[in-house]
């Protein structure tokens, strides 16, 4: 079993409330790990990832390898049948089979380029690990999809949610640089899953894969979706079209006060990391009505329970 996006998830509802079944008491699984290990691969910089699937790798009883691969692996080459006369050292090949002998579940890091479509979409790195690695493969963030990310909110949701079916709207917010796909991705691909009415708002220029989208609503103007609203998730991501593009830094898309004033009270989510007073104004990020900080603590359940149901399946 592999955990590659939310569709590795076989019942939703079953997994979220395990997973607030292992916040009560997480330690009730300790020895469903004994003598496993997991081998967290970062191409990529993290904090959340890192440490929480790391407390959950724990929590069950696993011992836990990390190796920021990008900085200090070989560089790998993933294109078959070349002459490795360039920069690259080591072939996927070899490197997925190798670190299988050393570890039982293998998770990877390893974001979009921003710059070549074909291959972000083709999601490149994970596809060559699932392919010849022989232990099951977690996403921590691919260049398309994260969906430990989408699992953590879902549990928060879950948790937070005041009526049965809540108004959830993902506003898109400005960013200096240019960020990846993968958290709004798979945040439309767990709601698309959710009791709840969705909408989708960005700037004209900002639509996500339509294969992603699909046919959610899409309200361009900021205000309007963000009457009634119960739960604000707010994402920056570049162009999608024009692929990888910073096309506006329109600082009216900020989240403020004045903005959540116009919601039902809403409760305002973020993944992390954020930057203060670009995509959100302090003032809603220190309010009582953010949950960051409870969406983080909820990465741990989230990798718990992945990392259970893994473990679980391959104990069979
Ligand atoms: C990353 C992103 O937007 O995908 C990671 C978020 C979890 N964020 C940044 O690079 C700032
Ligand atoms: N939300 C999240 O994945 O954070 P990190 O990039 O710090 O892991």
């Amino acid at each position: 079993m592999n955990y590659i996006s939310i569709n590795d998830i076989d019942n939703l509802s079953e997994w979220v409330n395990e997973a607030i079944d292992l916040k009560k008491d997480p330690y009730q699984y300790q020895g469903l790990g004994k003598n496993k290990t997991i081998g967290m691969l970062f191409f990529n910089n993290s904090l959340r990832t890192r440490l929480s699937t790391q407390k959950a790798a724990m929590n069950l009883g696993m011992e836990t390898i990390v190796m920021n691969f990008g900085s200090e692996g070989w560089a790998l080459e993933f294109e078959d049948g070349v002459v490795m006369d360039q920069g690259k050292s080591e072939h996927i090949k070899e490197a997925a089979q190798v670190i299988s002998q050393f570890c039982d579940v293998i998770a990877i890091r390893a974001f979009a380029s921003l710059k070549d479509k074909e291959k972000d979409l083709a999601e490149e790195v994970l596809t060559a690990f699932v392919k010849y690695a022989s232990v099951p493969i977690v996403n921590m963030e691919s260049s398309v999809a994260h969906p430990l990310q989408a699992l953590a909110d879902a549990i928060t949701l879950e948790e937070f949610k005041g009526v049965q079916k809540p108004k959830v709207v993902l506003s898109w917010a400005p960013h200096p640089k240019a960020l990846p796909h993968a958290v709004a991705n798979s945040f439309i691909e767990m709601m698309q899953k959710q009791d709840v009415d969705f909408v989708i708002t960005h700037p004209k220029g900002y639509e996500l894969n339509p294969e992603v989208v699909k046919d959610a609503i899409v309200e361009y103007e900021q205000d309007k979706a963000f009457a009634n609203a119960d739960f604000i998730y707010t994402k920056n991501w570049s162009a999608f079209n024009d692929y990888g593009k910073v096309i506006s830094q329109n600082r009216n898309w900020t989240i403020t006060k004045d903005k959540m004033a116009k919601t039902n009270n809403a409760k305002f989510m973020h993944c992390l990391p954020v930057r203060r007073n670009v995509v959100v104004a302090d003032e809603v990020l220190d309010s009582e009505n953010s949950l960051v900080i409870e969406q983080a603590n909820n990465r741990t359940y989230a990798a718990q329970i992945v990392l259970k149901k893994i473990l679980s399946s391959q104990k069979s």
